[in-house]
């Protein structure tokens, strides 16, 4: 069993989400998503959701590339989780390229994944507030 885990705030499920999941399951045969919890979005973050957490969990345990949503909530957890959860690779987009390269330390491969371009949270919200 091939176990992958990958990071994020997941707000506003989009296409671009999708892919990055579809691929990171790719990697492996077991897909845990950390997701950011609303008061590591909100304090460690800087990010307004406009899903909870429960919310936003619900939708990624939805998505057939998921196995397992844990919370994610600080920035330190990383290193443990890899034990916690026997972590064979970590994944994420590409936007944090070399950010987590020190996760190689506890023995897991790291795996940049090109984000999906033309496609945001952030985006999505400025183009609605736009209608
Ligand atoms: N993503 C992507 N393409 C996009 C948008 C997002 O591949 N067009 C990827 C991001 O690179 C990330 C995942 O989808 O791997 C989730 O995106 P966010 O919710 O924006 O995640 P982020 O806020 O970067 O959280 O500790 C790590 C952080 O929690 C990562």
């Amino acid at each position: 069993m091939r176990r992958v885990i990958t990071y994020g705030t997941f707000d506003l499920l989009h296409y671009g989400h999708i892919n990055l999941l579809k691929r990171a399951k790719a990697l492996g045969d077991y897909l845990i998503v950390a997701l950011s919890t609303d008061e590591f979005n909100s304090l460690m973050k800087g990010k307004h959701t406009y899903f909870s957490y429960e919310q936003r969990k619900q939708l990624l345990e939805a998505i057939r590339y998921v196995d397992l949503v844990i919370p994610e909530e600080s920035w330190e957890q990383k290193r443990s989780d890899m034990h916690e959860y026997h972590v064979d690779t970590f994944a994420i987009g590409d936007d944090w390229e070399g950010k987590f390269d020190f996760l190689k330390e506890e023995g897991v491969n790291v795996v940049y994944l090109p984000r999906t371009p033309e496609i945001s949270t952030t985006q999505i919200k400025e183009s609605l507030h736009k209608k």
